[in-house]
This record gives C-alpha cells, sequence and structure tokens, in this order.
C-alpha cells in the first residue's frame, strides 16, 4: 500500500483548486447565500505565526461545510496595510513601506495558501492599494458633506513615542496600544468623525447581533449610557471685575445621575479646564488656582481619576446657588473632574459619591446626608464613607421619605418648571479622533485654501495618492511627514483654483477596515464603491471570525461606518456582521504568549514541512475549545498525526475489502457520526467533532470489521471540512473523478442515531440480582458503575472484596466478590 505523504499531495491539490477555481463565490447563483469572513490579517514583517490560522481554520471549515450544504459561499481574504510597523520599517531600513508591504503579503499569502484554505483569491484586497483606498476617501468625503467629519482643536491622547494622536480607543490603560509608552495631552489640530451621533444606535443595535457576551458588554460599557439630568447653578458672586459678563454666563451646568441628592450638594467642582474658572475666580485667589490648572495638564486622565490617589483641588472663592434650596455653596476646581465628560463641572454629594466624600474630608466641606437606605432614618451613625445605593430620601424637605428612584424623576421635573434643570442622557463615547501625524496611511482629501478655508476634493480627483518620500520620520511638531513634501503639499483650490494646501495628517490605520468586507462583494469596480446589487445579494456577514482585542476598536468604528452609509442608502443592513466568535489565542508550550523577544514562536511553515497542512489544521482545532487560551503540545500534534495515518489505512484497506452491505451495527456508527459531526460543526465545537472522528474509528479498525465503499465515502465527506487534502487525495483514490467539495453533505437517519436499548442482566456470584435498561453499546466501565449504584446489587457486594467482573456486551455483567 502507498504510504501517506502530506508533502507531495498537498502541493499538488494546492495546484490544482486555484487552477479550478472550485472555491470562487458566484454573484449570480440561485443558491442562497453565505457570507463567511475572517478579520484580515496586518501582514507584517514576522510571517504568519501558528496563532493565525486557529480563526482562519474555523471559517474555512464552515464555509466547506456550508458549501456542502448547498450555499453560495462568499469566503475572501485580503490586506490591512497601513499601520505603523511598515512605517516604523522604513525609518529604520529606509525601505519604502509599499516595497516591505508588497513582499510581506506575498510571503503571508504563500503561507496561508499552504494551509489549503478555500478563499476566493480572485477578491483579494489591500487596503493600501490606490483602488482601494480611493473609496476609503470617498466614504471620508460623504462624512465631510454631511457633517460627520469635522476639524477642530483639541487636547488629544498624544503618544510621544509614535510620535502621533490617538483615539481613545487606542489608549488601554493609559498607555498606547501600539507601543505601551505613557499617553499624555497635547493640543492639536484635528480630524474627528461624529462617532458619539451614533451612541444611542450601536448601543441598540447590539441586541439584533449574535455576538459573544463578552464583547457585547465591552461596547456597551464603552458607548456608557448614563441617564439623569441637566442641572443649572446660578453663580452668586461673579468676581468683582467680571461683573460686566453678560446673564449667561452667570451659571454652571452639571450633568448628574443622581437628581435625588440635590439637597446633599454641598459643594461644585469645576474641571481645571472648565471655561468659567477664569471668569469666576476672585482675584485673591486667582495665582493659586492657575498653578493648579497647570499641575494639571501633566497629569493623564487615568492618573486624574485614579479613585486610589488623594484628591487635589482649589477654591475658586465664588459660591453658587443650590437651586432646591438656596443655598450658597462654594464653587472648586478638581482634577478628578474630567473636561471631556458631561459639562466639564458636577455638583459635589459628599454624602453619597465617595470621590466628592473623600474632596469634602479633606477640605473639611459640608457633608450633609439626605438618602437612607431605610426609613424612617434612625439616628445616622457618622459615615466613614459615603452611602451611594438607592434608599429613601431625608432632609429634603417635600420630597422626604420618597424612595430615591422615584424622586429622581421628580426633583428634576419640579426644577424644570422653573427653568433649571432638565432630563438628560449623556454616553461615554466620544467623538473618534481620526487623523494621524504619519506617513503610511491614506491621506486625507481635502485642502486648505486661505479664501475658501477646507475644500474638499472633487470625487474625480480621488484617489489622492500617497506620494513617494525619503523622509518617514515622524516630525514630533504635530505635523505629518507629508509636510515637508512641498510639491504635494501646494496645490490649487478646487473651488476658486487659487493656491491652497493640502491637508497633511493621514487616517488611522483603522479606517481601511471599516468597510473592507463590502468591497468583497466587487473587488474591482472602478466606477462604483460596488455594485448595489451585490451588496445586497451578500450582506450581511453572516459569520465573522478574529480576535476579541478589536472589541472597541474595529468592531465599533466599522458599525459606525455601516450605520453611516445605511443612513444613505448605501447599504441595505443595519448592521454589517451578524454573528461573531472569536478565537481564543495560542500560547507557546510554555503558556506564555507567543513572541519573538522570548523567542518561543511557532512557525506554521515547520509544522506543515514536517507533519503536513492537514495535521497542523486538524491539530488547531483539537487542541481544545475554539474560544479558549491554549499552549502548544507537541504530543497533541503527534496525535493528529497518527490518526490521520490511520485515516489512510482505513480508507485504501476498505476499498479492497468491496463490501456491498454494512452490519447495521456499523450503520449505527455512522448515522451517529454523521450527526454529532454536523452539530459540532454547528456550534463551534471543533474539538469534540474531531475526538468523535478518532473514538470512531477506534471502534472500527477490528480486523473484522469491514465496511462499504459509500460507508468510507460518507466518512471523508465528513472530515473533508477538516483535513481538506487528505480527504480529496482518498476520495481519487477511490476512483471518483470529480472533486469530493461537489458532493452534499450527508445525511443520518434518525431511526439509526437512537441508541437501541437492551435489558442487562446483572449477576453476583452468578446468580440473578437485578436487571438495568442500558444503550446497547454500553461501555464495561459505564455498566459496572451502574451495577454497583443499584440498590439491589449493594447488599449482596457490601463490606466483601470484587474479585472479578466478567461483562459480555449487550447480555450481562457478573460481579464476583
Ligand atoms: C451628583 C452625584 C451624586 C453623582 C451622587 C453621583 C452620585 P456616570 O454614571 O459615569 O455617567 N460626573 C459628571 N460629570 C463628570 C465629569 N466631567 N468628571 C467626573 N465626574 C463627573 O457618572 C455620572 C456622575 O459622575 C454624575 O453624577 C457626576 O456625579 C459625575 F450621589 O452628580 B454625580
Ligand atoms: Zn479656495
Amino acid at each position: 500500500m502507498i504510504l501517506y505523504n502530506p508533502q507531495k499531495i498537498e502541493k499538488k491539490w494546492q495546484r490544482i483548486w486555484e487552477k479550478s477555481g472550485i472555491f470562487k463565490a458566484s454573484d449570480k447563483s440561485k443558491k442562497p447565500k453565505f457570507y463567511c469572513l475572517d478579520m484580515f490579517p496586518y501582514p507584517s514583517g514576522e510571517g504568519l505565526h501558528v496563532g493565525h490560522p486557529r480563526g482562519y481554520i474555523a471559517t474555512d471549515i464552515i464555509s466547506h461545510f456550508k458549501r456542502f450544504k448547498g450555499f453560495n459561499v462568499l469566503h475572501p481574504m485580503g490586506w490591512d496595510a497601513f499601520g505603523l510597523p511598515a512605517e516604523n520599517y522604513a525609518i529604520k531600513t529606509g525601505i519604502h513601506p509599499e516595497i516591505s508591504t508588497k513582499k510581506n503579503i506575498k510571503r503571508f499569502k504563500e503561507q496561508i495558501k499552504s494551509i489549503g484554505l478555500s478563499y476566493d483569491w480572485s477578491r483579494e484586497i489591500n487596503t493600501t492599494s490606490p483602488d482601494y483606498y480611493k473609496w476609503t476617501q470617498w466614504i471620508f468625503l460623504l462624512l465631510y458633506k454631511k457633517g460627520l467629519a469635522y476639524e477642530s482643536v483639541l487636547p488629544i491622547n498624544w503618544c510621544p513615542s509614535c510620535k502621533t494622536g490617538l483615539a481613545n480607543e487606542e489608549v488601554v490603560n493609559g498607555k498606547c496600544e501600539r507601543c505601551g509608552a505613557i499617553v499624555t495631552k497635547k493640543n492639536l489640530r484635528q480630524w474627528v468623525l461624529k462617532i458619539a451621533a451614533y451612541a444611542e444606535r450601536l448601543l441598540r443595535d447590539l441586541e439584533i447581533l449574535d455576538w459573544p457576551e463578552k464583547i457585547v458588554m465591552m461596547q456597551k460599557n464603552w458607548i456608557g449610557k448614563s441617564e439623569g439630568a441637566d442641572i443649572k447653578f446660578q453663580i452668586s458672586n461673579p468676581a468683582p471685575e467680571r461683573s460686566a459678563v453678560p446673564d449667561q454666563f452667570l451659571q454652571i451646568d452639571v450633568f448628574t445621575t443622581r437628581p435625588d441628592t440635590l439637597f446633599g450638594a454641598t459643594f461644585l467642582v469645576l474641571s481645571p479646564e472648565h471655561p468659567m474658572v477664569g471668569k469666576i475666580t476672585t482675584a485673591e485667589r486667582k495665582s493659586e488656582v492657575e498653578k493648579y490648572q497647570e499641575e494639571a495638564k501633566k497629569k493623564s486622565d487615568l492618573e486624574r481619576t485614579d479613585l486610589a490617589k488623594e484628591k487635589t483641588g482649589v477654591f475658586t472663592g465664588s459660591y453658587a446657588i443650590n437651586p432646591v434650596n438656596n443655598e450658597k455653596i462654594p464653587i472648586w476646581v478638581a482634577d478628578y473632574v474630567l473636561i471631556s465628560y458631561g459639562y466639564g463641572a458636577i455638583m459635589a454629594v459628599p454624602a453619597h459619591d465617595q470621590r466628592d466624600f473623600e474632596f469634602a474630608k479633606k477640605y473639611s466641606l459640608t457633608i450633609k446626608t439626605v438618602i437612607s437606605p431605610t426609613f424612617p432614618r434612625k439616628d445616622f451613625p457618622l459615615l466613614d464613607k459615603a452611602y451611594e445605593g438607592e434608599g429613601f430620601l431625608v432632609d429634603s424637605r417635600e420630597f422626604t421619605g420618597k424612595r430615591s428612584e422615584k424622586a429622581k424623576e421628580e426633583i428634576t421635573d419640579w426644577l424644570a418648571q422653573k427653568g433649571l434643570a432638565k432630563r438628560a442622557i449623556n454616553y461615554k463615547l466620544r467623538d473618534w479622533v481620526f487623523s494621524r501625524q504619519r506617513y503610511w496611511g491614506e491621506p486625507i482629501p481635502v485642502v486648505h485654501c486661505s479664501k475658501c478655508g477646507v475644500v474638499p476634493l472633487l470625487e474625480k480627483d480621488l484617489p489622492l495618492k500617497l506620494p513617494r518620500i525619503k523622509k518617514y520620520q515622524p516630525t514630533g511638531t504635530g505635523e505629518s511627514p507629508l509636510a515637508t513634501v512641498k510639491n504635494w503639499v501646494n496645490t490649487k483650490c478646487p473651488k476658486c483654483k487659487g493656491p491652497a494646501k493640502r491637508e497633511t495628517n493621514t487616517m488611522p490605520q483603522w479606517a481601511g477596515s471599516c468597510w473592507y468586507f463590502l468591497r468583497y462583494t466587487d473587488p474591482r469596480n472602478k466606477k462604483e464603491i460596488f455594485e448595489k446589487k451585490k451588496e445586497k445579494y451578500w450582506l450581511p456577514v453572516d459569520l465573522y471570525v478574529g480576535g476579541a482585542e478589536h472589541a472597541v476598536l474595529h468592531l465599533l468604528y466599522a458599525r459606525f461606518w455601516h450605520k453611516f452609509l445605511y443612513d444613505l442608502r448605501i447599504v441595505s443592513t443595519k448592521e454589517p456582521f451578524l454573528k461573531l466568535r472569536n478565537q481564543g489565542l495560542v500560547l507557546a508550550p510554555d503558556g506564555q504568549k507567543m513572541s519573538k523577544s522570548r523567542g518561543n514562536v511557532i512557525n506554521p511553515d515547520d509544522i506543515i514541512k514536517k507533519y503536513g497542512a492537514d495535521t497542523l489544521r486538524l491539530y488547531e482545532m483539537f487542541m481544545g475549545p475554539f474560544e479558549d487560551y491554549i499552549a502548544w503540545d507537541i504530543k497533541g500534534m503527534e496525535g493528529c498525526s497518527r490518526f490521520l495515518n490511520r485515516v489512510w489505512k482505513f480508507i485504501l484497506i476498505n476499498k479492497k475489502n468491496k463490501i456491498k452491505k454494512d452490519k447495521e451495527e456499523n450503520e449505527r456508527l455512522l448515522h451517529k457520526l454523521i450527526k454529532k459531526i454536523t452539530e459540532d460543526i454547528e456550534s463551534f465545537k471543533f474539538n469534540t467533532a474531531i475526538s468523535a472522528f478518532m473514538e470512531f474509528l477506534n471502534k472500527l479498525e477490528g480486523k473484522n470489521k469491514k465496511v462499504s465503499r459509500e460507508f468510507i465515502e460518507k466518512f471523508l465527506i465528513l472530515l473533508s471540512p477538516f483535513t481538506p487534502y487528505i480527504s480529496e487525495e482518498l476520495w481519487f483514490k477511490l476512483d471518483n473523478k470529480r472533486s469530493i467539495f461537489k458532493e452534499f453533505w450527508p445525511k443520518y437517519n434518525p431511526k439509526l442515531v437512537k441508541d437501541e436499548i437492551i435489558t442487562l442482566i446483572i449477576q453476583v456470584n452468578g446468580k440473578l440480582r437485578d436487571k438495568i435498561k442500558v444503550p446497547v453499546d454500553i461501555h464495561e466501565d459505564e455498566a459496572k458503575k451502574l451495577t454497583l449504584a443499584s440498590e439491589k446489587v449493594k447488599k449482596w457486594i457490601e463490606g466483601k472484596e470484587i474479585k472479578k467482573v466478567i461483562f459480555v456486551p449487550g447480555k450481562l455483567i457478573n460481579i464476583v466478590v
């Protein structure tokens, strides 16, 4: 018999499949569609590692499965290739990012192809190709025209190491998501996208998605909806030299989630950046307040809001009027209040907010309890911390005794009648800082004209190509390296034809991935972003698989763009990705994260060379539950390799056997397998599916267990989504003339998957003691367990030593004591 030689057969089938285009998706098909998408990779210089394919193999299994089930499957792949690494590499080596990116893509593609993934390569896209980013720029112009892209001078997150501004989503625990440097603040002119305008819909529509609970929670928290009230506080004594200030400036708005605590608001706190600070600070407090404002600039938001940090602040010298009781309360400045949330000002209720409590203690401010967990209040103990829960109002005049939930509304509505409050909703989600002071990104397609201001390019002038430059170094001044390319920067205004300057900031690395799944539906279209008909046929993505690290980055940004395009009727679905699954990380054998610096990276090329791609595929799915983090284990790898060698023999031996009709017990095994594999694939339980294959083979390898050709063919079809190469090879070895992937998924007979139940006789020392109903193929261990648990048996064996167990499958079990 010929031996299994993966290296030889895998190369061969790869070529044949590619030539025949067997995995191409058809845009015109009567079949139902299935859009199965991977998060496309960033083609790094390091090449693929074994973590990448885990998701790709899963979607590949699903894609094959769906094709077998009669679906027209779109399963594309491409490259998310703008971003810092290519640019940093260019800075180091002088090699243009376009060149290194091309090289990396070539390598990635070869590696991915060797794994035998059934992508439709005719739809490959690359976010850095002008044919592609033309349309990214086109969407930007739409955003601009609809008022959703605007310029703003903002104190933004600034990475001193990457020398660029960052979006809030790119700051993780105060550090740059890319390089880990501590993020600081910098005042810069920015392009900003109004994602916050979509907050409510981004939140609400999470409900229609089949996404992992964890990701849904992260998005919910990031969007951060709070319901409460806006409340106006009049200032009681504007600084004398400012008394010419018009009336509407003499009040401070705050947002609170607890209007029920208003009677306990004993001071106001402004953020150091609040515009009123300069207006209300009295002459004698001025120098101290300004000093404090300077200090605050040096701190990150994370430091400022750290609950464990000691609170600091300064008194402005001014007072405000609490609208519910007309009491005069002092106005302070403190950095635990952020300018970026609500109004950048709070009413402080020290008895019921821990931050305010600590602040009040430190500066000896009044603490007044207005919520009690019980009612009526018995003597309230002196507080050693704030009571933040709900309860009953106390010391709150006519609201005393009311439940806090109810009082929230009543106090708000009462003040609203006087024009001093209104119900309000706030979101944590901030607009998206969209410009980067770096080179390797999509140029933002607008010019700055001294006469006309910001002028968008005309559609016919897209793509605005990224010029080739020699110096990639970020300037660090807040200007992109593009600013130095004078003949590119200086241009004509599309409106007045006068001299104008191009925008030199580029788009962030997330831009291209906001809509790539749309382009796959019509990737070579030169006239339009895509044909409407094709989008309508393919969208939404039915299954999306990728890493969980994109929870509030790509997955939120893409939803935002999609909703925007939906509003313009450019796309036909509210949401882009119906079902999402995250693959767990593949860890190194030592249980650590794989990384070049630790030297524990496993290269899939080596594995494929030694064991073959089918073994790699099988092992990556066998290693454990799909969403779990799992360490690489070479023993498991070898087990999978042995299994495939056994499959090889099993098929070829049975080909020779020429059995016509299968025994019923074998048929039962097969039909149970069909059911198990079908259900496991559908529920992403690839590991248990593979165990089922292994057990199945264990049961059938015995010498006299011969099976028919139809039997082994069905077995091969079930296995082929997991290990396509060996399955196709054996399929042809069975003298089939066309690809196994043209077949249909086997159906099981419900009668054959039901366990046949028999009566098992239980004996102790050869005497009948009990009878139990069990499945016909019950294993000895299981039968023994049931026997020992039988009440009728217990009394015969209690206290005695079991010498022997005799098990006659399907008939009896005899315990000898
Ligand atoms: C009074 C109050 C009393 C509050 C109380 C809480 C408890 P979330 O749920 O996160 O939306 N706040 C408002 N703007 C702020 C800012 N710019 N910086 C820091 N804190 C700010 O929180 C809303 C609460 O956070 C608001 O309700 C306000 O404090 C504070 F017993 O107002 B609260
Ligand atoms: Zn102009």
